[in-house]
């Protein structure tokens, strides 16, 4: 057998007890990750690594350990093998790679114990419940069965995280399930379920009802018949159509823009049908190897982590109890309480939905309507799950039933008077510890929470446009917010598939605080001589997913408008303010919805550049005595993206963020903030934050100090030689969260 070197990795793993082994009925041998029991002559290794049973340092020991046990033992005719808990093997431990990279720990590889496993001369059944991810899906591969609870699923993720399977998940996997769905699988990442595993000929049977009972009935069926290697199948690799591989590159430049996984992934599944499986994997792991080293992977990574660390809030402890949500109510049926209203129907809470005037009701429930059917049409949503969710939401005009609700959120136009006029009448309707949110997007939390008697119970839930499609929730926490309150806004944003942010109160929270000087340098950039399409291209090409102008015309630039009205009266004298986006409004330019804004914009909504706007630009900064150059690409996207850093730079040293990596999940999830990239934090901390605070104070040389003030966190965190990253890990600990 090959011999698997985990060697400098101290696991508890004793050697299984011969004796004790042999001698009772229901043998069972025992270590903290893996263990081996016998059931009637099958071997049952059984890995327990909670939550997700990684393949951390003691799991890959465990299993060849257990496994060169059950081979040698004449009492066993086949072995299965199963996870603990919710699932099989979730993939390598993530855990791991920063140390791999930095050095602090070699890389060790998989291959050789897979190879074990499938030269194991007894068959080794994979029992697989929850999910067999990566790693898991490989180890899964070297079996030579694979047995799936219905609800199981498998998949090769990597991509998501900026690397490639890196123990012949390429190889393996095409010759199992063919080469097209290999490709697609390994570059795109999506897992598959466990019908289509079987139809796909990855799983050999779905096992109803119990999963080791069927396993072992399944390992019993087949302990006498040969054990298939998946390395030595050929049949799926044979006359390939070369086709795929052009297309699954196509499909990725376009879908997966600026990422380099895809691509290597791509690269070595096309090896495996040109390569024995031996030098397959050699070129996998020299692919594998590339991508974990990059930028990109090392930001998907962080993005990962990230997004499961937001939940954790100082003082909010994970046993914080949570107000049961059993109704909702929406106030408000356009653009953002329609899609408020379908993330409770879709999280299977019944809604009522409130519109003063019937002809806005209709229309927002024509809207609601619509966007299912088009999930049922793109295959995405079932007919019968589409009718189960419409029977949830109850159009209406008055405010009957508010008083059952256990939440209320509130989707009126912005504006203050309104705000605290209806939260004043929710007040009065709904029931003695109901939440009441509020979808403010810019306004003080607690003064509208001052129209009510119960501010704990008043909060932020800010979605982001269309809310029923973006997965960002800022959660913002009043003055008087009680922590229950926070903890079930957290737990609803999971029970909606969201991601929720705890924002601090200030104007326009974490996201739009920051996108107001982003936009603003967005907006000087084309007074100074840069055109529209410049500015949205540069950005584009740095990978966000639509130019800062282009997005102002997506979401109506009245809405700015509006708020620019709301707050004139916080305007400095004398500090420099954009000066063309008031004058497109003024001429009812508001963007996409009437067909002109920054840019012009035909019936299918294609933009193209406007002469007229770029006249009114010119004309603009002339008499404002701005001076027009020529600007280059990396001037624009350093202003735009640095505006945004320096900005949550302040926003962290104010407490209205909590970490960085908060703020980085509020821009990956909500503007459009390339993965890849990590966010705009820790983008600064890739380019280096003294870097980025040289360029902010030549900005603030060539624009003026009030507007590029450098973050005196930023500039604290810049001499001191240290990073965002650094911040959090020190600000976490302190915290014990
Ligand atoms: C790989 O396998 C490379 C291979 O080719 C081998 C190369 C040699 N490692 O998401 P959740 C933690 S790459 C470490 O909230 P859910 C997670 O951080 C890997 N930790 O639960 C969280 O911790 P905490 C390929 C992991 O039920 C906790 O587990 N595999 C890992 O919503 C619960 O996670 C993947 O990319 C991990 N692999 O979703 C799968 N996975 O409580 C990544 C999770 O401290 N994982 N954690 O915040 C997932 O997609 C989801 O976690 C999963 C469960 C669907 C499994």
């Amino acid at each position: 057998m090959a011999s698997f070197t985990g060697d400098e990795v101290q696991t508890s793993i004793p050697q299984v007890d011969r004796l004790t082994y042999q001698s009772v009925d229901c043998r069972t041998a025992m270590n903290e990750l893996v263990s081996l029991s016998l059931r009637d002559g099958i071997a049952v290794i059984t890995i327990s690594n909670p939550p997700v049973n990684a393949l951390s340092p003691g799991v890959p020991e465990g299993i060849r350990s257990t496994v060169e046990s059950a081979a040698n033992d004449p009492a066993v005719s086949a072995i299965v093998v199963t996870g603990a808990g919710r699932t099989f093997i979730a993939g390598a431990d993530i855990r791991e790679f920063a140390k791999v990279v930095s050095g602090e720990k070699p890389r060790r590889s998989l291959l050789p114990l897979l190879l074990e496993i499938e030269d194991c001369p007894k068959p080794v059944v994979m029992a697989i419940h929850g999910t067999a991810f990566g790693g898991g899906l490989e180890v899964a591969m070297a079996g030579h069965y694979r047995v799936l609870a219905a609800s199981a699923q498998v998949g090769q993720p990597e991509v998501k995280l900026g690397i490639i399977p890196g123990a012949a998940g390429t190889q393996r996997l095409p010759r199992l399930a063919g080469v097209a769905k290999a490709v697609e699988m390994c570059a795109f990442g999506d897992p598959i379920g466990a019908r289509e595993a079987h139809a796909l000929e990855i799983a050999d049977a779905i096992i109803e009802g119990d999963l080791l009972t069927g396993a072992i009935a399944f390992a019993r069926e087949v302990a006498a018949k040969p054990c298939p290697k998946t390395r030595e199948r050929q049949k799926k690799l044979r006359d390939t159509d070369p086709s795929i591989f052009a297309k699954a590159r196509q499909r990725a430049e376009k879908t997966r823009r600026g990422q380099t996984a895809p691509l290597a992934a791509i690269e070595a599944v096309e090896a495996a049908t040109r390569l024995p499986f031996d030098a397959g994997c050699a070129h996998e792991a020299e692919l594998f190897d590339r991508c974990l080293y990059s930028t990109q992977s090392k930001a998907l990574i962080h993005a990962f982590f990230a997004e499961r660390a937001v939940s954790r809030i100082p003082g909010v402890p994970q046993e914080t109890p949570v107000y049961e949500i059993r109704r909702a109510a929406v106030i408000g049926a356009g653009t953002m309480g329609g899609g408020i209203t379908m993330n409770y129907a879709n999280a299977s809470i019944p809604v009522i939905v409130k519109e003063a005037g019937q002809e806005a009701l209709d229309r927002g429930m024509a809207v609601i309507r619509r966007n299912y059917a088009s999930s049922v049409k793109k295959g995405k949503l079932a007919q019968a799950e589409m009718d189960h969710r419409l029977s949830l939401i109850t159009p209406q005009l008055t405010y009957d039933g508010f008083e059952q609700a256990d939440i209320i959120a509130e989707a009126v136009f912005e504006g203050m008077a309104l705000k605290k006029q209806v939260f004043a009448e929710i007040d009065r309707i709904a029931k003695p510890g109901c939440i009441l949110a509020s979808n403010t997007s810019y306004l003080d939390i607690d003064e509208i929470a001052s129209a009510t008697r119960r501010p704990q119970l008043v909060v932020g839930h800010h979605y982001f446009s269309p809310a029923n499609v973006m997965r960002l929730l800022e959660i913002v926490r009043g003055r008087d917010t009680d922590k229950e309150v926070l903890a079930t806004s957290m737990a609803l944003a999971k029970r909606m598939n969201k991601v929720g942010v705890l924002a601090g109160n200030a104007r326009g929270f974490i996201g739009n605080r920051m996108l107001t000087p982003y936009l603003r340098e967005a907006q000087f950039l084309v007074e100074e001589g840069a055109s529209v399409e410049d500015v949205n291209g540069a950005l584009y090409d740095f990978g966000i997913a639509m130019g800062p102008l282009a997005m102002s015309d997506l979401a109506g630039l009245d809405v700015g408008w509006r708020a620019r009205r709301e707050f004139r009266h916080l305007e400095k004298p004398g500090v420099r303010v954009p000066l063309v986006a008031d004058q497109l409004c003024e001429q009812g330019r508001f963007g996409q919805k009437t067909g002109r804004g920054w840019s012009k914009y035909d019936e299918n909504r294609q933009p193209s550049p406007d002469p007229e706007t770029a006249a009114l630009i010119e004309q603009t900064a002339r008499k404002a005595g701005i001076e027009r150059r020529s600007i280059g690409r990396e001037e624009i996207v350093d202003r735009c993206v640095f505006a945004l850093v320096n900005e949550g730079a302040h926003l962290l040293g104010e407490g209205i963020a909590l970490r960085a990596a908060d703020i980085d999940v509020v821009y990956l999830n909500g503007y459009g903030f390339p993965a890849w990239r990590g966010g705009p934090m820790f983008y600064a901390d890739t380019v280096g934050l003294k870097t980025v605070l040289a360029r902010i104070e030549e900005f603030r040389e060539r624009h003026g100090g009030d507007l590029w003030l450098p973050a005196p966190l930023l500039r604290r965190l810049s001499e001191s030689g240290s990073s965002f990253g650094e911040f959090d890990r020190q600000k976490q600990a302190a915290a014990g969260v």
